[in-house]
This record gives structure tokens, C-alpha cells and sequence, in this order.
């Protein structure tokens, strides 16, 4: 059964129940008998491959944990791969937990891998695996799981990573495509964008062997690199206008739904909150330095866009394997995908990151700010005259 067909049946599946008639042993488990059926789908089919390695092969390369730190920070990693493929180890505990959204106090019970909204970035070479250890601690609700867009097989991994509270699971993959990949939580039917716009996604990065390269295979080395997720919610609202508040997660299902029904998000933000990446938390640079920006949505399209600066080097669908669109203004980020960009900052000052449809920006969120310092350039810019009365 292909990928799509399973993702189909599953939503057709959901979709006939009465959503305000869910019962919580549907609600908890969601779909789980569709991984069920893709496990033993995926097994039929034959994973040979011609640069294979044997089980015995994979177990004596070299294991590596990889750290996991929150965005906007990505791991430790190096740019280009010293030595052969590895088994990089990644764990992710899942944390249901409530996050303000913005000044006025509106929040979410946030579905979030390692506690934040994106989840952590994973960084890893082509022909690295990545052993992922997926916990849901007791602590929580929900039945929960992981789809890597940068794997194959077995919807992500989606199919074979449901983990209940009280579980956990162990997934590898071989990472084979070059690029930055969403990965989400899929647990099925609308559990799926449930999850996602609950802030249950995040990111990860395939480098070439060699490192990143542009225009004509020239080498890239980037001096700082970000994540920013971005991520859109549905809170609904009482008949006072307000956000409505709730006591656990899971709990705004049926509410949620309506308003994510609407496609009309009342948040559009960067890394979880409005502000979690403006002001004091603004990403730091300094003139002269090479910057990558990794930015995500998992569900819906974006267009980033400096202002006041570029996009140098643009991958706007992901892909490494791609030579990088250069010298834009603005770029696209499809929903369902991650980008990245450098920018060689040449002015200092504050630039803004934003989503530019500036609605979404300004009105809903969707901003960062980047503080950069060094020396200002007239050659660049000057201001000749200084706003003054009209001679
Ligand atoms: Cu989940």
C-alpha cells in the first residue's frame, strides 16, 4: 500500500466520526491500527539496495549522541563530515505542556517534542543513520509519533513509532537526501494536523559530505547558524471575544478543530511565541559574517524575507543536491518543508526576519529580529539628509 493511499484511508476514517463525539479512547489512541497495518505492509517490501549496508555493517560504525539543544540553536555539528557514515543517536521526549502565545496572555496545551515549539534540529551528514529514541513519558495524554520527511519507508517512520504514554520506541533511518526536512508528529486522521498545529514538529539537516556549496560547487562555510520554526495555531475564542483557557491538553480538541476548519490561524509565529525571537531574544551576528537561517513550516506556506538584507545563497525547496537560487529579496517555504538561506551581514544594526506577508508579520506574529554589530558603510548607505522641514 503506498504512502498516500494509507494517509488517505486514514483521514476518510477520522473524518466520519463526529468530531464533538470522540471518546477519549479514540482521542487517545487515534489511529494506531493504521501503523499497525503499514508495518506490516513496509515489511513485505524489499529494502535492497545497492549500497546497502548488512545489519552486521551498520553495527560497527561509529555511534555518536548528538545533543539536543533548543531552537533557535542548532547542535553541535560539523560542517563537513570527518571520516565515514555514523549512527547518530537522537532522543526526544514528548512533552504536553501549556505555553503563553503573546502579550495578551493566549496559550495553548502545546503538543512539543523535547519541550519546545519547533522541536530541536537534528544536524546530520548524507549516509549518516539517525537512531532516534522517541519517550512519552506517563505524564502525558496522548498517543503521539514521528514522520521524518527525510526518511523512506513506512510513512516517515510514522508507521512505526506510535508510542502510547508509558512507551517508548527505537527508529533508524538512513539519511539519503541532502536537504533540510520537516519531521511532525502524524499519529493519524485529524490527530495529524491536530498535532501539527499544537507545535509537534521541527526540523532536520542532511549537510553533503563535503559541506554546503553554491553557484558552480563554490564551498559555503557558514559562521552561525539558526533555526527559526514557524508555526501556526487555531485558538478558539468565547463569546466575550476571548481566548478561551483550558486545563489539559486535548481538552480544546473539538474547539480547535472548528478553527482550524476556518484555515485562518489566529497566531502565525516564530519558534513558539510572538516575541520568542525579537528583543532581548533577538539572533545575535557581527558585519562580515556568514549566516544560515533554517526555517520551517510544517503545515502551511511561508515567505521569508530580511529586511534590509538578502537571501546570498537560497534553497527555498530544501534540497542540497540543488544549486542555491541567488541574491533574493524574498523566498518561498512550501508547507510541509524546510529552507535555508545564508546572508554575509554587511551593515550593523537591527534587521527584522519576517514572514512578508506582512499581515502575518506584523498583526499575527510571524517576526524575528537579528542584532548585528560592526562597523556601518556609507558606501552602502548614507543618509545624505536628515528628515528636516522642506527648504
Ligand atoms: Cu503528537
Amino acid at each position: 500500500m503506498t504512502k498516500s493511499s494509507e494517509i488517505k484511508q486514514g483521514v476518510a476514517k477520522e473524518e466520519s466520526h463526529d468530531l464533538s463525539d470522540v471518546t477519549r479512547r479514540v482521542f487517545l489512541t487515534g489511529t494506531a491500527a493504521i501503523g499497525t497495518g503499514l508495518i506490516a505492509a513496509d515489511l513485505g517490501m524489499s529494502s535492497a539496495h545497492a549500497a546497502s549496508l548488512s545489519e552486521d555493517e551498520i553495527s560497527d560504525l561509529p555511534r555518536v549522541k548528538q545533543e539536543m539543544v533548543a531552537p533557535p540553536f542548532l547542535p553541535n555539528h560539523d560542517q563537513i563530515a570527518k571520516g565515514g557514515p555514523k549512527v547518530v543517536e537522537v532522543t526526544f521526549v514528548i512533552e504536553e505542556k501549556k505555553i503563553v502565545l503573546d502579550d495578551e496572555g493566549a496559550e495553548i496545551w502545546a503538543l512539543t517534542f523535547n519541550g519546545s515549539v519547533p522541536g530541536p534540529m537534528i544536524v546530520v551528514h548524507i549516509d549518516d543513520y539517525v537512531e532516534l529514541t522517541l519517550i512519552n513519558p506517563d505524564t502525558n495524554a496522548m498517543e503521539h509519533n514521528i514522520d521524518f520527511h527525510a526518511s523512506t519507508g513506512a510513512l516517515g517512520g510514522g508507521g512505526l513509532t506510535h508510542v502510547s504514554p508509558g512507551e517508548q520506541c527505537i527508529l533508524r533511518f538512513k539519511a539519503t537526501k541532502a536537504g533540510c526536512f520537516v519531521y511532525h508528529c502524524a499519529p493519524g486522521g485529524v490527530m495529524i494536523p491536530y498535532h501539527v498545529v499544537h507545535g509537534m514538529n521541527g526540523a532536520i539537516m542532511v549537510l553533503p559530505r563535503e559541506g554546503l556549496s553554491g553557484k558552480g560547487g563554490v564551498p559555503i562555510k557558514y559562521d552561525r547558524a539558526y533555526y527559526i520554526g514557524e508555526q501556526d495555531y487555531y485558538l478558539a475564542k468565547d463569546e466575550d471575544d476571548e481566548y478561551i483557557k483550558y486545563d489539559s491538553a486535548g481538552e480544546d480538541y473539538a474547539d480547535a478543530l472548528e478553527v482550524m476548519a476556518t484555515l485562518t490561524p489566529s497566531h502565525v509565529v516564530f519558534n513558539g511565541a510572538v516575541g520568542a525571537l525579537t528583543g532581548e531574544n533577538a539572533l545575535k551576528a557581527n558585519v562580515g559574517e556568514t549566516v544560515l537561517i533554517i526555517h520551517s513550516q510544517a503545515n502551511r506556506d511561508t515567505r521569508p524575507h530580511i529586511i534590509g538584507g538578502h537571501g546570498d545563497n537560497v534553497w527555498q525547496t530544501g534540497s542540497f543536491s540543488d544549486e542555491p537560487l541567488t541574491n533574493l529579496e524574498t523566498w518561498f517555504i512550501a508547507g510541509g518543508a524546510a529552507g535555508a538561506i545564508t546572508y554575509t551581514f554587511k551593515q550593523p544594526g537591527i534587521y527584522a526576519y519576517v514572514n512578508h506577508n506582512l499581515i502575518e508579520a506584523v498583526l499575527k506574529g510571524a517576526a524575528a529580529h537579528i542584532s548585528v554589530e560592526g562597523a556601518w558603510d556609507d558606501n552602502l548607505m548614507k543618509q545624505v539628509q536628515k528628515p528636516s522641514p522642506i527648504t
